[in-house]
Formats: structure tokens, C-alpha cells, sequence
């Protein structure tokens, strides 16, 4: 059985990075069939909950304020437009509602509380419900956790050394701050990062280190291949081939194996085969539905069908437990 290590060196990871491609897989393939669930793929559909507007400069993306692209900016949605576009992804098969808002972090303000509502509103439909909200203080996400949020995600994107490349309005620290205030409101985290934003593959080696040296490995680490977007300066950068994607998803795999390994951003741009590749490498969850946050995924059912040809099968709700809500928050109470 792989043991659960938070101590790997960045000579280690490299090493498993750049072994023979087909021997990554295989041993990645491995460690993956020893969990017995192998086959079941965890499903999480988007929702962007407010979109564009955002007042930072992460350079990947089309809804910061100050890149034009296409994104419309739209407020806050209301917690009924919320319930019916959660119960629309149940409907499709999703297990877990991702909410996602343009902000560089949460304010106590009315538009918290109704973020609150909605979670508590799509916990109550019997889905997993995850917020990436941007930067967070340990009582707004105990706010959270006592609502019923069963995961918070929050990217690192890259590695450290690289993060001023990519966004000069926050630090690499803030980032890790927001992780821990979430592992200590004791909700489950989703952290990973993107790929193609013309990084080295030392700081994707320096990157995973950082996830696996946690005190406990992220529960979910999504790897996004970049969706380069009209108007954000990474607009032109030439698409990640999928052997690299491949690449990161085996070593993940590898180095945290009991961690929930995300294909996520970049679907629609690689073939079946392509993706069977990902799967054999260890990934057990995608981003379902129609469209990411702004820009286009897969459609539901040809996602269906590929699970269908692959054998894969959608993981339920609340495998691993349900998250504690508080009584007086509870819209059952
Ligand atoms: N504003 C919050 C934050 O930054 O934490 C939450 C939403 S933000 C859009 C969530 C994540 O989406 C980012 O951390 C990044 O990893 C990913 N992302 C954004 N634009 C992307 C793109 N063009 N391609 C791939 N991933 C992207
Ligand atoms: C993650 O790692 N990828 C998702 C989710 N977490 C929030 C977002 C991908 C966004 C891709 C660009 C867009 O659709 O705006
Ligand atoms: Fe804003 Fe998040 Fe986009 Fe950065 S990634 S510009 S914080 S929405």
C-alpha cells in the first residue's frame, strides 16, 4: 500500500516527473488500483455565483477588471437562482456543487450572508458543496463550515518562485494563509494549480511539493491546463501538450494517493484518448456540465458517454462523511 507522505524532496518528485513516460503511467496506474473506488470518477459541476469585475491581475484570467475580454461582469446571484442551477447539475449527475465568485476575498457583508444561504440551500438538495470565494479568514470560513460547506478551493496555480510572474496583487503567503484557515474551520481542501502559463516543469515539481508537504494533503488537487482567453495577457501561449498534462497528473497521483487528482480546466481541447490517458494516470475527477466558470466544458452527455466506453462510474455524495452543520443554521432545523 502507498503510504501517505508530507515529506518529499524536490529531487524525489522531479525524479517520478521525468521517468519513461510509460513507466509514469504505469506505476501512477498502480498506486491509483489500490484504492478499491479506482474506477469511480467524483463529479463537480461549476457555478459561477458573481462573475468578472475582479479587482486583482492574475494574468490567466478573463474576469479580472482589467483585461478586457468577453466577460460580462454580473452581480451576486440570488440564492434561488442558485437552488435551481444546483438541482439542475444534480439532475445531470454531479455529486458536488462548486460556487465561484470573482473576488479577491470575502468581506462580512450582505453579500456573505447570502453566499451563506446558498450553501446551506444546496447542502440541503444532498450535494457536496465547495465555494472558492478568493481570500478567507478562519472566522469566515467556521461561517462556512457551520453552514454545511463541505470544501473550499483554493488554487496555488504555481510555484512560489513563479507566483510574481503571474499576480502582483496578492502573495504566494496570503494563499497559504487561506488554506489554513480552511483546514482549521476543519473544511476539506481543494488546492492544485494550472499548467501552460510558461512556467518551468521545476516550478510545477515546486508547486506539487508545496501540496504534498501539507500537514495533511489536499482532499481534492485540481490540474488545469490553461484556457488561454482574448484579453488576458497569457492570451497566446501555446497549448500544454497532453503528455505534460499527463505528467502532472501521474506524479500527483503518485505522491498524494489518497488525494482526489481533478482533470480539470482544459477538457475541451483534448480527445477521448487523450483524457483515457489522464484517467489511466490517476485522475478520478472532472468538472462536468457545459461550461467551467466563463468559458466552455465538455457537454454533460458526451462526458456520459466517455464514462460508458471507459467503464468509469460517478461517484456519490458524501462517500468519505458529511460535513457537520451547525443546528440553529441548519434550514432543516
Ligand atoms: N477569485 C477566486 C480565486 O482566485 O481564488 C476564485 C475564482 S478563480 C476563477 C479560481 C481558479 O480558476 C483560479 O485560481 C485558477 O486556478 C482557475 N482559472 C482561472 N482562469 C483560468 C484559465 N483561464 N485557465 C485555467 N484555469 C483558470
Ligand atoms: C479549478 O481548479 N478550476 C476551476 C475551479 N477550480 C474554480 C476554474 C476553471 C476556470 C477556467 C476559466 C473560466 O471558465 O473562467
Ligand atoms: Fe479574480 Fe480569482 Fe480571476 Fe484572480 S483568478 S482575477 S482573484 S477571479
Amino acid at each position: 500500500m502507498a503510504e501517505v507522505r508530507n515529506n518529499w524532496t524536490k529531487e524525489e518528485i522531479s525524479e517520478i516527473y521525468h521517468r519513461p513516460l510509460l513507466d509514469l503511467i504505469y506505476e501512477a496506474a498502480t498506486v491509483h488500483r489500490e484504492n478499491e473506488d479506482y474506477a469511480e470518477v467524483q463529479i463537480s459541476s461549476l457555478l459561477s455565483i458573481k462573475t468578472g469585475g475582479c479587482p486583482e491581475d492574475c494574468a490567466y484570467c478573463p474576469q479580472a477588471a482589467r483585461f478586457h475580454t468577453d466577460v460580462e461582469v454580473q452581480a451576486l446571484m440570488s440564492v434561488e437562482q442558485v437552488t435551481n442551477a444546483a438541482q439542475k447539475a444534480k439532475d445531470g449527475g454531479a455529486s458536488r456543487l462548486c460556487m465561484g465568485a470573482a473576488w479577491r476575498e470575502v468581506r462580512d457583508n450582505r453579500d456573505f450572508d447570502r453566499v451563506i444561504e446558498m450553501v446551506k440551500a444546496v447542502n440541503s438538495l444532498d450535494m457536496e458543496v465547495c465555494c472558492t470565494l478568493g481570500m478567507l479568514s478562519e472566522n469566515q470560513a467556521q461561517r462556512l463550515a457551520d453552514a454545511g460547506l463541505y470544501a473550499y478551493n483554493h488554487n496555488l496555480d504555481t510555484s512560489e518562485e513563479d507566483y510574481k510572474r503571474i499576480i502582483s496583487t496578492r502573495t504566494y503567503d496570503d494563499r497559504l494563509k487561506t488554506i489554513e484557515n480552511a483546514r482549521k474551520a476543519k473544511l476539506t481542501v481543494c488546492s492544485g494549480g494550472i499548467i501552460g502559463l510558461g512556467e518551468t516543469v521545476e516550478d510545477r515539481v515546486s508547486m506539487l511539493k508545496v501540496l504534498s508537504n501539507m500537514p495533511k494533503h489536499p482532499e481534492s488537487v485540481p490540474i488545469n491546463a490553461l484556457v488561454p482567453v482574448k484579453g488576458t495577457p497569457l492570451a497566446d501561449q501555446p497549448r500544454v501538450p497532453i503528455w505534460d498534462m499527463v505528467r502532472m497528473i501521474a506524479t500527483a497521483r503518485i505522491i498524494m494517493p489518497k488525494t482526489v487528482v481533478r482533470l480539470s480546466a482544459g477538457r475541451t481541447e483534448m480527445s477521448l484518448t487523450d483524457q483515457a490517458f489522464c484517467f489511466m494516470a490517476g485522475a478520478n475527477s472532472i468538472f462536468a456540465g457545459d461550461k467551467l466558470l466563463t468559458t466552455p466544458n465538455p457537454a454533460f452527455n458526451e462526458d456520459m458517454q466517455m464514462f460508458e466506453l471507459l467503464g468509469l462510474k460517478p461517484r456519490e455524495a458524501f462517500k468519505s462523511g458529511r460535513p457537520q452543520v451547525k443546528q440553529e443554521d441548519s434550514v432543516l432545523a
